[in-house]
């Protein structure tokens, strides 16, 4: 069967927060089809991929118009004709095409989905699931277990995903004590269940935040975790076998080295923000923490990491972007222990590969990761799988964007049968536990 690209048709779609975003079809000669679509944060890091908006008053300013242009008059000439196996030397000439270093005149947006979609067009072309077809173009050898990722799920959303209703932007529950896929969501659906009965008997069940998370109707951040740590005990689960997860996304409320959180009423510099995490650290069941400072502050980063990488994993998101340079650099100077890989950050899937295999050499630990603008698409659960990521982080367990995602592991699970291993416990030796 051909596998060569015969066409692209890229239309305008609308996201988990009905707003527009890019999907594009991918035609191989033989038959077979993909369709990528572009997922859109709302808490970017400076250096990420530039969607590309269309401004004006249409959507908020939202629109793609420009970028599906950009697939039709531009990427579409460039790409027939070329194999679709060929993932790495079509996202080049994507990268090329584009001739920027952050995505800037095509569109991020145009790229991710384009790359996306040839991705999931030479997978059908296989008459293989994506996770399959990607274990198939490694080196590792086929007789070997199948990890199916740690998730980490949000049970509190927060920051700009909740009108900077609370700072911490997630509040996450990692589930290290299952024994397999299936079992760890089964425990987080206790969880979730649990925090929102106890946020009605407060009388602060007000609905949930962007990813599905309960809304953060607390006085301020503790309160957060306080509630949190109560919904784990009340769904029945000890220390060790349910973890917490923040994402504090410092860089929304903090630059320059002064932290402003809203909620606490005062200025924080980076030494005295510190101290306030370590002693959430050192009073709550946190496993992982995610952008604890501003992107901005790599001493602030180097300082958290001396201070606590021994004891719990250090994310960096907007501090890394999915960037491979970032990751080495950052690993240089122990800034972090572990990323955070999306693939619209980077732009092409071969760039969101690369970055998660520099932070591999590295011995950082690897978390794949959803937006807060998300769709139908469940690529992601395929490329934790696929890679070999080890953890996978798609917001919380309600709004079917997300469902979608978890639901798809167990299919996963299923189909790999003996041969599946759930990382659950993988993460704890390298945080010392
Ligand atoms: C993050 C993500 C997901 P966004 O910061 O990790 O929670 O948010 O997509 O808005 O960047
Ligand atoms: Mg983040």
């Amino acid at each position: 069967m051909s596998t060569q690209i015969q066409s692209l048709q890229a239309r305008r779609i609308w996201d988990s927060r009905g707003r527009p975003t890019v999907e594009v079809d991918v035609h191989l000669e033989g038959g077979a089809m993909g369709r990528g679509i572009a997922p859109a944060g709302a808490s970017t890091g400076s250096h990420e991929a530039i969607e590309l908006r269309d401004g004006g008053a249409d959507f908020g300013g939202y629109d793609v118009q420009k970028a599906l242009a950009n697939v039709m008059r531009e990427i579409a000439p460039a790409i027939i004709g070329r194999d679709a196996l060929d993932q790495r030397g079509v996202d080049d000439t994507l990268i090329a095409l584009d001739g920027t270093s952050n995505k800037a005149r095509l569109g991020g947006n145009a790229l991710i989905a384009t790359s996306m979609a040839v991705l999931h067009a030479a997978a059908a072309s296989q008459r293989l699931p994506l996770w399959r077809y990607l274990q198939s173009t490694s080196a590792a050898p086929h007789d070997q277990s199948v990890i199916l990722p740690l998730p980490e799920i949000q049970i509190f959303g927060g920051g700009a995903h909740a009108g900077r209703r609370i700072d911490i932007q997630d509040l996450l529950v990692m589930p290290v004590g299952a024994q397999s896929m299936a079992e760890a969501l089964a425990m987080v659906a206790e969880v979730y269940r649990a925090a929102g009965d106890l946020m009605a008997d407060a009388g602060r069940r007000a609905g949930v935040a962007d990813e599905g998370g309960w809304w953060p109707d607390f006085a301020n951040n503790e309160e957060a975790l306080q509630m949190l740590t109560r919904a784990i005990e009340k769904a029945g689960y000890r220390h060790g076998e349910v973890m917490i997860s923040l994402d504090i996304a410092a860089s929304e409320f903090g630059s320059g080295g002064v932290y402003r959180p809203g909620l606490e009423k005062r200025a924080y510099d980076t030494g005295e923000w510190i101290e306030v995490l370590l002693r959430w650290l050192a009073t709550y069941p946190i496993l992982s923490i995610e952008d604890p400072v501003a992107e901005d502050d790599t001493a602030g980063m180097i300082a958290f990491t001396a201070a606590a990488g021994h004891k719990v994993q250090v994310i960096g998101d907007d501090y890394l972007v999915t960037n491979a340079a970032r990751v080495r650099d950052a690993a240089a100077q122990k800034a972090c222990n572990a990323v955070l890989i999306k693939p619209n950050q980077a732009g092409t899937i071969s760039e969101t590969f690369d970055a998660l295999q520099a932070a591999k050499a590295c011995g950082f630990s690897t978390v794949v990761s959803a937006r807060s603008g998300e769709s139908e698409d469940v690529m992601i659960s395929h490329l934790s799988v696929g890679w070999n990521a080890g953890q996978l982080k798609v917001g919380s367990f309600a709004r079917s964007e997300r469902m979608a995602k978890w639901n798809e592991l167990l299919r996963i699970e299923e189909a790999v049968g003996a041969r599946a291993r759930y990382a659950g416990a993988d993460v704890l030796p390298l945080v010392g536990i």
